[in-house]
C-alpha cells in the first residue's frame, strides 16, 4: 500500500512531458508469483524541451532488476531507482532505446491495480495509475505510444494470451510454455494497456463494420459459463451498429475481445481492443439475473465499447479532464439505452440515479466540479459528479444547440482531435464553432460544484391573458467555493392546457425562449407569456433538462393534474413524486411528534388511477408507483434527519395506498402473472416490474405474507424470485416464510457467487436495528469473502449505503462497524476501502445524536496510524 505523501495535484501545474515514448515493446514472462517484465521504450525529447532535464519515470511498488540504454547496462551512478521512481540522470540528447527489467508477484497484488491474478487468470487494470505498478513509465494520459506485447506463459495454466490490438504471432516454447505477440497500431496512453492470460471459455461472433471491415468478436468467461455471455454479445453487436448509425463511429481493429473476471474494483475497463469486465456485468440468464442486471449489462457493454472513440481515439490530456471521456461516454450509453428501451422510462431511471448518488455528493463535503481543479488521489474522482453530472452537461449542450448542431460539434471533435489527448476547453470549442454560439457562461457547469436551485413562482391573469413566471437561480456554497457565478440553465417547459395539450402564446418577454426551453442566464428572470387563452398548469424542467433542484409554488391540485395529463412523462413522474415526497415529509414530522399520520384520499386515489392506466406502459406505472426511497426523503427533508421517522412515514403511506387500492392492485398483480418463455426485452421487464411493485404494496395488507410467498413459489425467473425474497425479508422478516425462502435461495444457488450477492444484498438492506447483527454474522458465511470487491459491496456496501434504519441505528453501532470495515480493508485494497468510506458523506444532515456518533467513527478512521492516500483523502474531506 502506498502511504499518503500529502501531495496535492493541481490543474494549473500541468506541463507537457519533456520526453515522449513513441514505441513501447513489452515482454512478460508470466509466473503466478514471479513475473518478469522487460520494457523496451523508444525515448525522444519533445521539440523545445530543455536538453539537460533528467528522465524521470513513474513507478509504484516496483522491483528494478536492470536498466540499459541502447544496449549498455547502466552503472549505479547513472540512475536512481526507488519502488516509486526511476531517474536517469543524464539521458542521451538524441532519441534512444531504454530497456527496463522489473519483477513482480501477481498473486500478492490484492489492490487489483497493475498486473494481478483473479481465480488463476492473469489480468491487468491500469487506469488511472496502475501501469506504473508493471514497469517504470511516463504514466500519464498525454504520453501516447504504439505498443507491441509479447507474453510467455505455461501453456496448461494459460492457454489463452491476450493483449491490445491485433494478434501477430503465437507459438510453442520449451518446457511446456508458449508465447503470443500482439500489436496495437493505435497510439495510446498507458492507462489503456491490458493483458489477460488464463484458461477461459469463449463466446465468439463477428461483426462487419459499415465500411466492410470484418471484426472477430469474443467474450471470454470462466470455463463452462459461455451460455451466460450470449446476452452481452448481443448487446455488443447492437452497440457497434448504434455507434455507426448515431455518431458515425466505426470500429478500427480486426478483433474486439472482452474478458470477464471475478475480482475487479469497478464495473469494467475500456482497454483498447481488450475490455476487462467485472463478471457481474457480463454473465446473465433468466435463472440467475434480474431485469436490472440485463439492463446494466447492456449499458456497460455499450459504455466500454463507446470509449473506443470517446476516451481511446481521443483521450484526456490529464486526469483533471476525466469527464471529457466519462461524462461524454455516459451520455452516449444513456442515449443507446434510450434507443434500445423506452426513452421516458430510461430518463426517469437516470434521474433517480443522479439524485440518489450525485445530488448528495454535490450537496455534501465531497462536492467537486465536474472538472476538478485539485486532487490528492485520482482514484477518488471516479465519481457520480464526473460521470453522471458530466453526462448531464453534455445533454444540456445538445438541448441548447439542438440535434443538428450538436452532431456537427461531435463530428468536428472527432475530426479535429482524433489521436490526441485534449481538454474540456477543446471539446466545448468544437460546439461553439459548429453552432456559432458562445458557450462561455454555459461552461461554468464544468467548473463550478454544487446543485443549483431554481425557484419559481407564477401567476395567471385571465383578464390580460398573461402567465408570468418569476424564476430565480442560486447556487449554494460548496467546499472551497463560497461564491458562485450565474449559470446558463436550459429549462424545458410547457404551459399545459385543460385537455393536456400545450397552450400557445403570442409573445414572450423576459428571457430567451426557443424550442420549448427557457434560457436562464441571469439571477432573476420575470418571463411574461402573452395571449394565453386559459389558465395553464406549469410543467417545468421537462425531461430533466437541467440537473437542478427545482422548487415551484404549486398547489396539490395542479401537481395531480400534471401527474395525469402532462404530455411529458418525466414531468408526470416528477409531479407524482413531489406529491408523495411532500406527504411523506409531513407524515414523518407528525410521527416524530408521536402522533398518527394520515394521508389525503385524493393522493391514494391518484396512485390507484396511475397504476391502472393501461394507456401508460407498465414500466412507467411501476416507476411512478415506487415511493421515494428513505434516502430521497431524507435529502428533501434537509437537516436534523431521523431515519426511523422517515421509515415509519414511508411504511404508513405504502399501506394507506395498498388499503385504498387493494382490489385493483391484486387484479393488476394477477393479470400480469407470467406465462410463456422468458424474454429480457424492455416491455417484458416492464410488466414484471409493475407486477413486483404491486406485490410490494399487497404485502403490507393482511395476508400479505402469503401473497408474497405464493409469488415466491410461482417465480420462474430471477427478477420475480429476488423481488419476492426482498418483499418477504423486508416486510415480513420475522415470518417463517422469509426464513424458508432465504434458506431455499441459499441452497439453490450455493456455489454461484454472483447470485448469492443478491442474497447478501437483500439481507443487508432489511430495515431495522437488528440487521446489524445479521450483517456481522453474514461476514462469517462461507460464501462471503472480505477480499472480493463484489462480495464486500453486496453485503457491507449495501448496508452502509442502502439501509437507513439499520446502518443509522441510534446507538451508533452501525458507524462502528463502518470504521472497523474501512480499516480492515484499507491495507489490502485502498480503492475499495475509500469507496466504502464515502458512505458517511451526508453525516452532517443527521440529527445531533447520530451526527456525533458518525463523526466519532470518521475520527477513529482518520486517527489510524497508517492509512492509504485513498481513504485519508475521503475521510479528511468528509470531516471538513
Ligand atoms: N474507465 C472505466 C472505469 C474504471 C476506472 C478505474 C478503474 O480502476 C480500478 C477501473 C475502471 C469506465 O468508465 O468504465
Ligand atoms: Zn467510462
Amino acid at each position: 500500500m502506498r502511504t499518503d505523501t500529502g501531495q496535492v495535484f493541481r490543474l494549473e501545474d500541468y506541463r507537457p512531458s519533456d520526453y515522449l515514448i513513441p514505441r513501447t515493446d513489452l515482454t512478460f514472462l508470466l509466473g503466478a508469483h514471479d513475473t518478469r517484465v522487460t520494457a523496451k521504450l523508444s525515448i525522444a525529447r519533445r521539440d523545445g524541451a530543455p536538453l539537460d532535464t533528467p528522465l524521470v519515470l513513474d513507478g509504484d511498488d516496483l522491483v528494478l532488476e536492470r536498466v540499459s540504454i541502447d544496449g549498455r547496462v547502466l552503472a549505479a551512478d547513472e540512475y536512481t531507482a526507488t519502488p516509486g521512481r526511476l531517474e536517469i540522470h543524464r539521458p542521451p540528447t538524441q532519441a534512444f532505446a531504454l530497456s527496463i527489467e522489473t519483477t513482480l508477484d501477481p498473486s500478492a497484488n490484492t489492490e487489483l491495480m497493475g498486473l494481478y491474478r483473479s481465480s488463476a487468470v492473469y489480468c491487468t487494470q491500469c487506469e488511472a495509475e496502475g501501469f506504473r505498478r508493471i514497469t517504470y513509465f511516463l504514466d500519464r494520459p498525454d504520453v501516447l505510444s504504439v505498443y507491441t506485447v509479447r507474453m510467455e506463459a505455461d501453456a496448461a495454466e494459460a492457454p489463452l494470451l491476450l493483449s491490445n490490438g491485433n494478434p501477430v504471432e503465437a507459438g510453442i516454447l520449451e518446457g511446456g510454455r508458449h508465447f503470443a505477440v500482439w500489436h496495437d497500431p493505435h497510439p495510446k496512453p498507458s492507462y489503456l494497456f491490458a493483458l489477460v492470460a488464463g484458461d477461459l471459455d469463449a463466446v465468439r461472433d463477428s461483426f462487419v463494420t459499415a465500411s466492410g471491415r470484418e471484426v472477430a468478436l469474443a467474450i471470454f468467461v470462466e470455463r463452462g459459463k459461455q451460455a451466460l455471455a450470449t446476452y452481452a454479445m448481443d448487446a455488443l453487436k447492437r452497440s457497434m451498429r448504434w455507434d455507426e448509425e448515431v455518431f458515425g463511429r466505426e470500429y478500427d481493429l480486426d478483433v474486439f475481445n472482452i474478458v470477464a473476471v471475478s475480482d475487479f474494483n469497478m464495473g469494467a475497463m475500456e482497454n483498447k481492443g481488450l475490455n476487462v469486465f467485472n463478471d457481474k456485468y457480463v454473465l446473465a440468464d433468466d435463472r440467475t439475473a434480474t431485469d436490472a442486471d440485463f439492463a446494466n449489462i447492456e449499458a456497460i457493454i455499450a459504455h466500454e465499447y463507446f470509449h473506443n472513440w470517446t476516451g481511446n481515439r481521443i483521450t484526456c490530456r490529464d486526469w483533471f479532464q476525466l469527464c471529457l471521456k466519462e461524462g461524454l461516454t455516459v451520455y452516449r450509453d444513456h442515449e443507446f439505452s434510450a434507443d434500445m428501451r423506452s426513452r421516458a422510462v430510461k430518463r426517469i431511471a437516470e434521474v433517480r440515479t443522479l439524485k440518489a448518488h450525485q445530488f448528495p455528493e454535490d450537496q455534501g463535503p465531497l462536492a467537486h466540479p465536474v472538472r476538478p481543479r485539485r486532487y490528492r488521489e485520482i482514484n477518488n474522482f471516479y465519481t457520480a459528479t464526473v460521470y453522471e453530472k458530466g453526462s448531464e452537461v453534455v445533454r444540456m449542450i445538445r438541448t441548447i444547440l439542438g440535434p443538428a448542431a450538436f452532431r456537427a460539434g461531435m463530428d468536428l471533435y472527432f475530426a479535429r482531435h482524433d489521436g490526441e489527448a485534449v481538454t474540456i476547453e477543446d471539446f466545448v470549442k468544437c460546439f461553439e464553432e459548429a453552432s456559432g454560439r458562445d458557450l462561455a457562461q454555459f461552461s461554468l457547469w464544468y467548473h463550478q460544484a454544487g446543485t443549483p436551485n431554481v425557484a419559481v413562482s407564477w401567476s395567471y391573469d385571465a383578464a390580460r391573458r398573461e402567465a408570468v413566471l418569476e424564476i430565480e437561480q442560486s447556487s449554494p456554497p460548496t467546499p472551497s467555493e463560497s461564491r458562485k457565478r450565474l449559470l446558463h440553465i436550459p429549462l424545458a417547459f410547457g404551459l399545459v392546457g385543460p385537455d393536456g395539450g400545450d397552450l400557445k402564446w403570442s409573445s414572450v418577454e423576459g428571457a430567451t425562449v426557443e424550442n420549448g426551453v427557457i434560457h436562464l442566464k441571469k439571477r432573476r428572470h420575470v418571463v411574461r407569456f402573452r395571449g394565453i387563452a386559459e389558465r395553464p398548469a406549469l410543467s417545468l424542467n421537462r425531461g430533466f433538462s437541467a440537473p437542478v433542484t427545482l422548487s415551484v409554488e404549486q398547489k396539490p391540485g395542479e401537481l395531480a393534474f400534471l401527474a395525469r395529463h402532462d404530455s411529458d412523462l418525466f414531468c408526470r413522474w416528477q409531479a407524482l413524486g413531489t406529491l408523495f415526497t411532500d406527504a411523506l415529509i409531513a407524515a414523518s414530522r407528525v410521527l416524530r411528534d408521536g402522533r398518527e399520520a394520515g394521508f389525503d384520499e385524493s393522493l391514494l386515489a391518484l396512485a390507484g388511477a396511475i397504476a391502472g392506466d393501461e394507456s401508460l406502459e407498465p414500466a412507467f406505472r411501476s416507476l411512478a408507483l415506487t415511493l421515494p426511497g428513505e434516502a430521497d426523503i431524507a435529502r428533501e427533508t434537509g437537516n436534523n434527519i431521523d431515519p426511523d421517522a422517515i421509515y415509519a412515514a414511508r411504511e404508513a403511506l405504502a399501506s394507506a395506498i395498498a388499503v385504498a387500492n387493494a382490489k385493483s392492485f391484486a387484479a393488476i398483480h394477477a393479470a400480469l402473472a407470467h406465462a410463456g418463455p422468458f424474454s429480457p426485452d424492455a416491455a417484458s421487464a416492464g410488466r414484471r416490474s409493475l407486477r413486483n411493485t404491486m406485490l410490494d404494496y399487497l404485502a403490507t395488507l393482511p395476508g400479505g405474507v402469503e401473497t408474497a410467498f405464493d409469488h415466491w413459489n410461482a417465480a420462474d425467473n430471477m427478477t420475480d424470485r429476488a423481488a419476492a425474497l426482498s418483499v418477504l425479508t423486508h416486510r415480513h422478516g420475522r415470518s417463517p416464510h422469509a426464513a424458508r425462502a432465504l434458506a431455499d435461495f441459499a441452497e439453490t444457488f450455493a456455489g454461484d457467487a454472483l447470485v448469492l450477492d443478491k442474497w447478501f444484498q437483500i439481507q443487508a438492506s432489511a430495515p431495522g436495528a437488528q440487521t446489524l447483527d445479521a450483517v456481522e454474522r453474514l461476514t462469517a458465511h462461507p460464501a462471503y469473502s472480505a477480499t472480493n470487491p463484489n462480495r464486500v459491496r453486496a453485503l457491507l456496501g449495501t448496508f452502509f449505503n442502502a439501509n437507513q434504519t439499520g446502518f443509522h441505528r441510534a446507538d451508533g453501532k452501525g458507524y462502528q462497524l463502518f470504521a472497523r470495515t474501512v480499516l480492515d480493508i484499507d491495507p489490502r485494497n485502498p480503492q475499495l476501502a475509500a469507496r466504502l468510506a464515502t458512505g458517511l458523506r451526508s453525516w452532517r444532515s443527521l440529527e445531533p445524536g447520530r451526527q456525533a456518533k458518525a463523526r466519532a467513527a470518521l475520527v477513529t478512521i482518520s486517527a489510524a496510524r497508517s492509512l492509504s492516500t485513498d481513504v485519508r483523502d475521503i475521510v479528511e474531506r468528509t470531516l471538513g
